[in-house]
């Protein structure tokens, strides 16, 4: 049973600034509780403190109290780079500072938060001690920077920045985020196909699978769940094919094969990659399968740390399937939760999970890093769909995203026909001298 919102799917605020301005005490004073430990010593908040609560009207939100990043020495260095992690996974920032200081330290850190696109509260703290001056104060105005004076301490200011916090949510986080609601009408059914095998979380299903099930239901569907070995019989037995069938992607394969052509078929990570990713650019990342050649390097990051099983889908079933579409080995590195390498140029490809654990924010994030550097980043569904050859047929649901498909086979095709081209030349030219 799912008892509460999971991380993923929750506001993210994070809170920064430099030590002892009062972050971990506004963090109290926001939530009513001793969530953190407050103290005049600099440098008290260590690692990143998380808080899950209720934030109305937001709805769920998390809460995480940072390190002060003016932090020094060797050890600060290991904090700056925790509270740097917690950026990338920030929906809202508020930069926390005392009245009266604001310096280039300040504005350092607003630039980072803003390169990552996130919006930015300034939280005057510590207002009992002394006013804004008007010079910061006409900064703030000049970038629309808004800003609150409070004193954490005594709650004076703090409703109204409360307040403040969800008008910054950004919409795309606020509205409705679906993942298989809008693709099933009213009085339409869905089938989910969930196999129990050992990567089954035990006693329970998963929270997508729990989220899409919902959805239905809210949308006043029907929805039928079964395992892979029952779709067949489950299909010839219900009147009216349903709108369409949504599969783990470890058994793509086998429900693509008992699945008439006719009813619409995709997996839960293609699901995840809409909601959590960028599913037009990692449908179009999955293409880029074709230029893989036996002895590239592979990397495969998942965003959870669970213990692999023996038929785990990253290590052993997508290595499977690709070497067997490239047609010889390839070099895979696995990588879990937040440990994803900074350098990114020995690979050819990473092929992501679908996140469910993470916010689209920090999904995102990775996304935009590995466009930076230039490495094409799939997902897990959408790279088993196509080495399968099934992609354009999970992708018929996602217009925007299997015109995006359609083009980046155009394009590939294109390269590939270029580089045969050009092989055959080079082997003329071999025969002619
Ligand atoms: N006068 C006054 N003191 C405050 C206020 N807010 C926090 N303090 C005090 O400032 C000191 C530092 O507060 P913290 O909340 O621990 O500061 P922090 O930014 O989390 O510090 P680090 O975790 O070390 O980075 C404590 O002694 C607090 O009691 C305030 O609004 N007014
Ligand atoms: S590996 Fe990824 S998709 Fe699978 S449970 Fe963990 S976070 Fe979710
Ligand atoms: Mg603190």
């Amino acid at each position: 049973m799912i008892r509460a919102t999971s991380k993923g799917f929750r506001l993210h605020i994070g809170f920064f600034g430099r030590r002892n301005v009062g972050k971990s005490s506004l963090l109290n004073a926001i939530t009513q509780q001793k969530v953190s430990i407050v103290s005049d010593v600099a440098g008290t908040t260590t690692d990143p403190v998380e808080k899950p609560m209720e934030l109305l009207p937001i709805g769920p939100v998390l809460f995480v109290d940072t390190a002060g990043v003016d932090d020094v020495g060797a050890l600060g260095a290991q904090r700056i780079e925790k509270t740097r992690l917690a950026i990338k996974r920030t929906d809202v920032g508020v930069l926390v500072t005392e009245a009266g200081v604001w310096s280039e330290f300040e504005e350092k850190l607003l630039a980072e938060l803003r390169s990552h696109g996130i919006p930015v509260l300034v939280a005057l703290n510590k207002a009992d001690l002394g006013r804004a001056n008007a010079e910061h104060l006409a900064r703030f105005a000049q970038d629309n920077l808004p800003y609150a004076e409070l004193t954490a301490t005594s709650g004076e200011g703090v409703d109204a920045f409360r307040a403040m916090l969800w008008q910054a949510a950004p919409a795309e986080v606020l509205g409705p985020q679906v993942l298989l609601g809008d693709l099933v009408g009213k009085d339409e059914t869905a089938v989910l196909v969930m196999p129990i095998d050992k990567e089954a979380p035990k006693g329970r299903i998963k929270q997508l699978q729990a989220q899409c099930v919902r959805e239905l239901l809210d949308g006043q569907a029907s929805c039928v769940v079964v395992q892979d070995g029952g779709l067949k019989r489950t299909l010839d037995n219900l009147k009216t094919p349903p709108s369409i069938v949504v599969t783990d992607a470890a058994v793509f394969e086998k429900v693509a094969s008992v699945t008439p052509d006719s009813i619409p078929l995709t997996a839960f990570s293609i699901l995840l990659s809409r909601l959590k990713g960028d599913l037009v650019a990692q449908t179009r990342a999955a293409v880029a399968v074709d230029m893989l050649q036996p002895g590239d390097k592979v990397l495969v990051a998942e965003s959870c740390t669970h213990h692999p099983i023996e038929e785990d889908i990253g290590r052993v079933k997508i290595p499977r399937w690709l070497q067997k579409y490239v047609g010889g080995e390839l070099e895979f590195t696995s990588v879990k939760g937040r440990d994803f390498p900074a350098d990114l140029s020995p690979y050819k490809l990473v092929i992501h999970c679908g996140a469910c654990m993470w916010n689209r924010q920090e999904m995102v994030n990775r996304i935009r890093e590995c466009q930076t550097q230039g490495v094409p980043i799939t997902n897990y569904g959408l790279v088993i769909a196509y080495s399968l050859g099934i992609l354009e047929r999970a992708l018929q649901p996602f217009p925007e995203a299997l015109a995006a498909y359609k083009g980046a086979r155009e394009e590939q095709l294109e390269l590939l026909a270029t580089r045969a081209l050009s092989a055959a030349d080079e082997r003329s030219l071999s025969l002619v001298n």
